[in-house]
């Protein structure tokens, strides 16, 4: 007992260290425009460290006022911000990128302190945000618009893309800063301003992040490009939701709260972009590497205590692999180790709070009752006050009706199939869409998993796992995921406006479809 609370106590005075070096400990305002707010009128709340329950700071809330005052100047910085030549806008990237690499460290810490994943993937997010800068600094040179030729002679026809507004990002727990960098980041390059508005599970990194931000632009003179308002749901997100000035809302989150998101921002015809709940499917025909597989799920499902978007959650076994499988998993999962998320010997971390492990706890009683069989895991871990939960393995039938849910937890359900066609039958019979899987060294299994009639998620993978993904492709779902593209590929179009053009330079006025209209 001696020996936990001095670690617990030894655990603390670490984590002030490393919040004093971010600046966080000498702020408790959560909200910002380039200045901080310094009273924000809308409460206060704590930040729970889940790996012992402790306390790691107190933030004070933005009310109504305080977010309008936040809105005024992003919406007023955007006039100008917008002007500004993409590359210039770009050179601001790159320095929020070198910062963020000096910061590596000590954010890969908070985000493991806030979060309780452990430190290799707590540092990997922040190593996420920094490829995001690089990518981005790339991107403000590249915002292309194509040219069409004209069917009337003497005229040019091409599109541009504009800078829209200033846009609202909506961020969850499980990623607190690297998913705001895919959004806010490309949204700088493109001449956007921003506005923050984080998990209120983890909003000390959310300061972090934001104390880097005003370092850097206000370096150049710049206040209120990129803003965070810190609120409850009812209070800021609400106002922000149905606030006209705000023309796109980028939202992470659960299926339900897209549904909140969707139609709120539908209601005053402005546009979303959702990711959302994710149910990630992995088929593994028989002539796969077993190997390969085990490793791969052993990341991608117990890995971040399964508490990623893109966690694999569903296991699609062909009969003739499925008992080696099923017992290489077994081992494989008793062999998890389960605690400190800073101790680099751990490599699962506490579900973030004690609602995460109660909803395991549920989804696992439905899992019984409906007929899944627990292989191994399942129960919480006596580890004081964290959130500690067992990786957990399931076997269980096609049709259980849990299947079709997200459960926010590390439970992998396994399910043998005959031929392909019936596990992308199975596969594809869920609302989500999100990121999917095969491993197979056959081609034709590869091709017919990527094809037309296989995988339906925005995400398809060969021989690797569902999560993980690399920021240089778009990332996003289809069906109940929301269709929003995120991060690399073209996805910086949804953060711009696109204008068709048409110049008429002939002394002429022909008109389209040959229509004659003469006097
Ligand atoms: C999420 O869980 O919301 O592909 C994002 C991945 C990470 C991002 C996950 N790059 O798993």
């Amino acid at each position: 007992m001696t020996q936990l609370l001095s670690d617990i106590a030894n655990r603390q005075s670490a984590a002030r260290e490393v919040m004093a070096r971010l600046g966080v400990a000498s702020v408790n305002s959560g909200a910002s425009a380039g200045d901080w707010i310094e009273q924000p009128a809308g409460g206060e709340i704590a930040s729970y460290n889940p790996s012992d329950g402790s306390e790691l700071g107190r933030v004070l809330l933005a009310a109504e006022e305080d977010y309008d005052e936040v809105l005024w100047r992003a919406t007023h910085t955007f006039e100008r911000w917008r002007l500004l030549p993409a590359p210039k806008r770009g050179e601001i990237a790159r320095e929020l990128g070198d910062e963020l690499r000096r910061a590596k460290d000590d954010l890969g810490t908070l985000v493991t302190l806030e979060t309780g994943k452990i430190l290799a993937e707590g540092k990997g997010e922040v190593q996420e945000m920094i490829d995001v800068a690089d990518f981005a600094v790339g991107l403000s040179r590249q915002l292309y618009g194509l040219t069409m030729h004209s069917e009337r002679p003497g005229h040019r026809m091409y599109e541009q893309w504009h800078p829209l507004g200033a846009v609202g990002v909506i961020s969850a727990f499980n990623f607190p800063v690297a998913v705001w960098s895919w959004n806010a980041l490309i949204a700088l390059v493109c001449g956007d301003t921003v506005v923050w508005k984080p998990s209120l599970k983890t909003p000390l990194t959310a300061i972090a992040v934001q104390h880097i931000c005003n370092r850097v632009l206000g370096r150049h003179g710049w206040n209120g490009v990129l803003n965070l308002v810190i609120g409850q749901d009812d209070v800021v997100g609400d106002r922000l939701l149905h606030d006209r000035r705000v023309p796109l809302i980028s939202a992470t989150g659960s299926c339900r709260m897209g549904h909140i998101v969707a139609q709120a921002v539908a209601g005053r015809l402005g546009r979303t972009l959702l990711e959302l709940g994710g149910n990630n499917g992995v088929i593994v025909t028989d002539d796969a590497d077993p190997d390969l597989v085990v490793r791969a799920v052993l990341f991608g499902a117990a890995g971040t205590a399964g508490q990623r978007c893109t966690s694999i959650r569903r296991l699609f076994l062909q009969k003739g692999v499925a008992g080696a499988i099923t017992e290489k998993l077994i081992a494989a999962y008793k062999q998890v180790r389960v605690g400190d998320p800073l101790d680099p010997a751990t490599l699962m971390g506490p579900l973030i709070d004690g609602n995460a492990v109660e909803n395991m706890m549920r989804g696992l009683r439905a899992i019984r009752e409906q007929g899944g069989e627990v292989l191994t895991g399942g129960g919480r871990l006596n580890t004081g006050a964290g959130y500690f939960v067992e990786p957990t393995l399931v076997k269980a039938h096609p049709h259980m009706a849990i299947l079709k849910e997200e459960i926010f937890a590390p439970i992998l359900y396994l399910i043998e199939f005959d031929s392909l066609d019936e596990a992308i039958g199975w596969h594809n019979d869920v609302p989500q869409g999100l990121s999917s899987a095969i491993f197979t060294t056959n081609l034709i299994s590869a091709e017919t998993f990527l094809s037309a009639r296989g995988s339906d998620c925005g995400i398809a993978n060969v021989n690797i796992g569902t999560s993980g993904a690399e920021i240089g492709g778009a990332f996003g779902g289809e069906k109940e995921t929301g269709g929003g593209r995120e991060s690399g590929s073209d996805s910086w179009k949804a953060y711009m406006r696109r204008q068709t053009v048409t110049v008429n330079w002939s002394r002429d006025l022909p008109l389209a479809q040959g229509i004659k209209f003469e006097l």
